[in-house]
């Protein structure tokens, strides 16, 4: 079902007279209201005039997170707060959090194209959503939730954790969507197998899944587990939180972008030139219709390409591919490129292994070690008779570095670990452990 004909399946012309509108108003309303705007388009000698063409984009400078914790927690918004209805934060790796602020005119398009995104996954009104992403100052779960209230469905604020409930509010309420992290989704499969249930025989029909990168693999996985379609969400909250990008279940053909809200660019994160439509590079987005906190190209860090060719399905909006993963997560290994999801691609081949995983980085000496931690399953565990010691752990950690080496072109260390020893997600998975910076704390 397509919620918002109109806009959904606008033609491209009308499309880009409306970005081109909201456009202009936007960078006149940051150039007005924002000091920071007003400052960067003086350095680069630019104002909003001379903004005549979605072209002309291009001349204006990026926006980056350093950008956001510099003003924060509230200078880079436009509107007095006495206009504003909510704020969310990203808890950010190192101190402050990023701050967004939204009026109600926000909440009101977010909620719209987070519907749009449920409908175009397979939602319909009346039917109940178990929405397990966190509430909170995480966008993923007030972001969902509101969507799913504005195309009518029957929504379950569960947020993350207490998997337990999670599965009794599933067997008894019967949704047929379920919202989480594709990780803590398959923690809650993988609890109700150890429970003696079997996932695959809930009412769930479609799993609507981000926040986080994951492999097709994965994907494979989470649809075989419980028997559903697992689509991919994409979203930040710089831009708006999860909606700013979605799989239609139709065609699952890359994801429709609400382009007529978020402008997107694709550059080459080292020159900042922008790749062709198809070359993978950085995601840059431009906000045309927010009030609180609109933003001039974002840099997202984000890696993907974009597709302008029409879908099936009948919408019309330039479709992103999935994230490959964050330009912060990316490993060199001897000068190779690697994201986790690579990696998690290669893990998933191989039999005796759950999708659980972690990398470690670690420093011996001034050298830079990568150790890859990956988990049996049960059945190989209790095959060994519960001891990992009769497993034959050389030739299966052959097969692990044989397919990473062979996908990837890298060699990582890997250590077997036994069931249940990786850290299982309620959120967002934690994939990279930096032991090179614990161990200079440690030192102070
Ligand atoms: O994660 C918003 C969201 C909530 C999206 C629920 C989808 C579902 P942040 O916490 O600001 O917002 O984190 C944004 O998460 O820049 C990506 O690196 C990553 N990310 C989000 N969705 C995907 C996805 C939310 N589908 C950051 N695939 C983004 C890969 C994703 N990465």
């Amino acid at each position: 079902m397509i919620y918002n004909v109109e806009k959904e399946t606008l033609n491209m012309q009308d499309k880009e007279k409306l970005q081109l509108e909201r456009l202009q108003k936007t960078v006149q309303v940051v150039y007005e209201n924002v000091p920071f705007y007003k400052e960067k388009f003086a350095e680069n000698n630019i104002t909003p005039e001379q903004v005549r063409s979605l072209e002309d984009l291009k001349k204006l400078p990026f926006t980056k997170k350093q950008d956001l914790r510099d003003h924060y927690p509230f200078g880079l918004f436009a509107v007095d707060q006495k206009d504003m209805v909510r704020v969310h934060a990203s808890s950010g790796t190192s101190g402050k959090p990023t701050v967004v602020g939204y009026t109600r005119g926000d909440i009101e398009v977010w909620s719209e194209v987070v519907a749009r995104a449920i409908a175009a996954a397979g939602g319909e009104p009346g039917h109940v959503l178990h929405n397990a992403y966190g509430y909170g100052l995480f966008t993923g779960g007030l972001g969902l939730h509101y969507g799913s209230e504005q195309l009518g469905m029957v929504t379950v604020p569960v947020s993350g954790g207490n998997t337990t409930r999670q599965i009794l509010l599933i067997e008894d309420f019967k949704p047929q969507v379920i919202c989480g992290t594709p990780s803590y989704v398959l923690n809650i499969a993988e609890s109700m197998e150890k429970m003696g249930k079997d996932p695959r025989q809930t009412s769930l029909k479609y799993g609507i899944f981000g926040a986080e990168p994951w492999s097709e693999e994965m994907r494979q996985t989470l649809e075989e587990k419980l028997d559903i379609k697992a689509i991919d969400i994409y979203g930040l909250s710089e831009i708006m939180g999860p909606g700013v990008s979605i799989e239609c279940h139709e065609s699952q053909n890359g994801l429709h972008i609400a382009d007529d809200h978020f402008y997107v660019e694709v550059i080459d994160p080292e020159t900042l030139e922008p790749v062709k439509d198809g070359e993978y590079g950085e995601l840059v987005f431009t906000s045309l219709t927010k009030e609180a906190f609109p933003i001039i190209r974002y840099r997202t860090g984000d890696i993907a390409a974009i597709d302008r060719t029409t879908c099936k399905c009948g919408r019309t909006s330039v479709r992103m591919s999935r994230v490959k993963g964050r330009i912060d997560d990316m490993l060199i290994i001897r000068g190779v490129n690697v994201f986790p999801s690579e990696i998690e691609n290669c893990l998933l081949q191989v039999e005796e292994l759950v999708p659980h995983y972690q990398i470690l980085l670690k420093k011996k000496g001034t050298m830079d070690l990568i150790e890859l931690q990956a988990e049996v399953n049960e059945s190989t565990f209790e095959k060994c008779g519960g001891d990992m010691k009769h497993l034959d752990m050389d030739e299966l950690k052959r097969r692990i570095e044989y397919q990473i080496k062979s996908n990837c072109l890298v060699s990582i260390h890997v250590q077997i670990m036994e069931p249940n020893s990786i850290p299982r997600s309620e959120g967002k998975a934690v994939r990279i452990v930096d032991l090179r910076e614990e161990k200079v704390l440690q030192k102070k």
